[in-house]
C-alpha cells in the first residue's frame, strides 16, 4: 500500500514490507518529522498531525532508542485519542540510524536521525574545520549504515583548497564538497544526492550554516538562523530541535541543532571502517593484541616512522578505541546489573507466590 505522497516522503519497499505485519483497519504509515516534549509531528497521506505513542510502546521500550525518532516510519492509528492526537502503535525497523551518546553524564544513546541515506557532515571553512572531529563523525556515520558526505560551508569567505586537502587525508574515499549558501556555489551537488527522494541529515557545530543551506534549497527563510558573534562563542543555538523538511525539487533533509560534543555509541566496527588504513596495518602486526606502542613487529609504528601514517591520526584512532572500550565495559556492567535486577524480581515474585499459596 503506497501513494505518491508517501513515495515523496521516502516510503520504500523496505518499509512497505515491514508495514504488512501491522496491517489492520485504520492503521496507516507516517513519517516522524519532529518531536516536541514526547509528542510527535507526523506526516502521511492525511497530511501533518500530532501523534503520541501507546502506553504499551512506552512500557516495552528498553532504551531511548526504542522511541520514535525524526525520520522514523511509524504505524499510526488514524482515529484520534481524546486529546485529538493520532496514536503511534509501532516504529518500523530502521534502515539506518545515526546514534550518538547524548550530551551530559548520563551517557544515554540518542537517535539523531533515522532512515537517512546520507549524513552530510558540515564544517565551516572560516573557523570550524577540524580533521580530528571529522574522524570521530566519520566513525559514527560508518556505524549508522548511511553514507557520509563531507561538506565544507561558507566557501565565499575562505579558499577551500587547504581544508579540502586536510579533509582528504582523513576522508578515506568519502566525497568532499565545498559550497556557499550565500553565492549558491556547490548547491547543485547537494540537490544531486537527494534526487529520487533520498533523505539526508545535516550534522555539525552551531553556526556552520546548516539551516541556511536548507532555506536556500527551500527558496524561503523557513528555518530560524542566527549570525555568529565573534566575541561570545558560547554557542546559543539557532536551531533547537531536529526537523525533517521536504525540498521543493525532491528530496528530504533533516536539520539538527549544532552539536558541541558527539559521543560514540556502542559498536566499534565504525571506527575500523573510518580508519581502514590503520586497521589494514594492524592486521600485519606481530601480536594480534598489539597496542601499537613499542611492541616488536608493529606494522603501525613502522608506518608512522616511515612517514606514511601521521602520528596525530594514530593518536585519534587510539582515543576513539579507548572511548569505545570504556563504553563496552559500561555496557557489560549495565547488563550484569540488569541481570541481577531480574533475578531479584523473580525471587520476589516467587516468594509472594509461595506466601499466597500458604496464606
Ligand atoms: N558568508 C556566509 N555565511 C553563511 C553561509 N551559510 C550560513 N552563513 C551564516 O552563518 C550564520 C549561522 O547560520 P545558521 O544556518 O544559523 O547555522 P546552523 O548551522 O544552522 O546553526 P545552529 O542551528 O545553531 O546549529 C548565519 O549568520 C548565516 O547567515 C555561507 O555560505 N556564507
Ligand atoms: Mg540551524
Ligand atoms: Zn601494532
Amino acid at each position: 500500500m503506497t501513494s505518491p505522497a508517501l513515495e515523496r516522503l521516502g516510503y520504500r519497499p523496505y518499509f512497505i514490507g515491514h508495514f504488512t505485519a501491522h496491517e489492520a483497519p485504520g492503521r496507516v504509515p507516517a513519517r516522524v518529522i519532529t518531536e516536541h516534549r514526547g509528542a510527535y509531528r507526523v506526516l502521511g497521506d492525511e497530511g501533518e498531525r500530532w501523534a503520541a505513542i501507546t502506553g504499551k510502546l512506552r512500557h516495552e521500550a528498553q532504551s531511548p532508542i526504542d522511541f520514535p525518532a525524526v525520520g522514523d516510519w511509524v504505524v499510526l492509528d488514524a482515529n484520534p485519542d481524546p486529546q485529538g492526537r493520532a496514536v503511534i502503535h509501532a516504529v518500523l525497523p530502521r534502515r539506518t540510524e545515526f546514534i550518538r551518546r547524548a550530551a551530559g553524564n548520563e551517557g544515554k544513546p540518542q537517535v539523531v536521525a533515522a532512515n537517512v541515506d546520507y549524513v552530510f557532515l558540515v564544517s565551516s571553512l572560516n573557523r570550524d574545520f577540524s580533521p580530528r572531529r571529522l574522524e570521530r563523525y566519520l566513525a559514527l556515520v560508518r556505524e549508522s549504515g548511511a553514507e557520509p558526505v563531507i561538506v565544507l560551508s561558507k566557501s565565499d569567505l575562505v579558499d577551500p583548497g587547504p581544508a579540502i586537502e586536510q579533509a582528504a587525508a582523513v576522508a578515506r574515499g568519502v566525497a568532499i564538497h565545498a559550497l556557499s549558501s550565500l553565492s549558491g556555489d556547490g548547491l547543485d551537488v547537494i540537490r544531486g544526492y537527494l534526487r529520487d527522494d533520498s533523505t539526508g541529515v545535516l550534522l555539525g557545530s552551531s553556526g556552520v550554516g546548516k539551516s541556511t543551506l536548507i532555506n536556500r534549497l527551500l527558496g524561503e527563510e523557513r528555518l530560524a538562523t542566527k549570525p555568529i558573534r565573534d566575541t561570545d562563542d558560547t554557542g546559543r543555538h539557532a536551531t533547537v530541535r531536529r526537523e525533517l523538511v521536504l525540498l521543493p525539487e525532491g528530496g528530504i533533509l533533516i536539520d539538527t541543532p549544532g552539536m558541541r560534543e558527539i559521543g560514540l555509541w556502542e559498536g566499534s566496527s565504525g571506527i575500523d571502517e573510518a580508519f581502514d588504513d590503520i586497521a589494514t596495518l594492524a592486521a600485519q602486526c606481530k601480536f594480534t593484541d598489539c597496542h601499537h606502542e613499542s611492541e616488536p613487529g608493529c606494522a603501525v609504528r613502522a608506518a608512522v616512522e616511515a612517514g606514511s601514517l601521521k602520528e596525530d591520526r594514530l593518536a585519534s584512532y587510539k582515543n576513539l578505541r579507548e572511548e569505545q572500550d570504556r563504553l563496552e565495559m559500561m555496557a557489560d556492567a549495565r547488563a550484569r546489573a540488569e541481570e541481577k535486577g531480574k533475578l531479584r524480581t523473580t525471587a520476589r515474585a516467587l516468594r509472594s507466590h509461595l506466601q499466597k499459596k500458604r496464606g
